[in-house]
């Protein structure tokens, strides 16, 4: 049985949690971080004290992309990860280009969703909207060239991008339009998985 450990508002947990359930994986996932705190067992896997950690078979992982990717490989075969070099790295590099969305979105997120009103930084909330919807024309443009940032077929690349992107629609900031991106967001929500478990009410 797999062991994910993370409370699920966080979008890094958010993202190894979808993807277990897209690939229909058992696995108990157990609340550490934020409010839940992190014992000393807990900073033994992950000396970090950061979510998410998992266990596979005695395989302790940390690292929410590196787990993704361990999961798919491990678990999920061609489907999730392709085999041929050039098509899993271009899958790859928008997982690792999520961080840098992540980046933009994160400080959105802290000051809207988890700084009381009276104390927020509104010049930080405008430049971290204005990178965000900056970043957001470059996933409109490849979105208007391909059906999902993975390629053809829903898949791990989408991931890291999606869980954040969910927080930026949710988000009450003003946004560009982007067709393409909100033509993906929209076919997001057709899965359940994504529904389920990253467009929780943001906390
Ligand atoms: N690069 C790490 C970042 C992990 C990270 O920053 N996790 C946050 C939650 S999203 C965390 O552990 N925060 C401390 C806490 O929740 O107590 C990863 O992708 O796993």
């Amino acid at each position: 049985m797999l062991t994910i450990w993370g409370r699920i508002n966080s979008h890094n947990v958010k993202k190894v949690v979808w993807l277990g359930e897209e690939m229909g994986l058992a696995y108990d996932r157990r609340d550490v971080g934020g409010p839940f705190g992190m014992d000393e067992a807990y900073r033994t896997l992950n000396p970090n004290a950061l979510i998410p950690t998992i266990e596979d078979d005695g395989f302790v992982l940390w690292e929410s992309n590196s787990i993704l990717r361990y999961l798919a490989a491990s678990h999920g075969g061609e489907a999730f990860y392709p085999a041929d070099a050039q098509r899993r790295a271009s899958v790859e590099r928008w997982m690792d280009w999520g961080f840098s969305w992540a980046d933009a979105i994160r400080p959105i997120f802290f000051q809207l969703v988890r700084t009381e009103a009276d104390k927020r930084d509104a010049a930080l909330i405008e430049r971290s909207v204005a990178r965000a919807a900056d970043l957001s024309a470059i996933l409109d443009d490849v979105l208007g060239r391909q059906e999902w940032l993975s390629g053809d077929a829903f898949g791990i690349g989408d991931i890291p991008v999606a869980a954040y992107a969910n927080t930026w629609f949710q988000l009450p900031v003003e946004r560009p339009s982007r067709p393409n991106f909100e033509r993906w967001y929209a076919a997001l929500q057709d899965r359940a998985p994504f529904r389920d478990v990253v467009m929780i009410p943001l906390s």
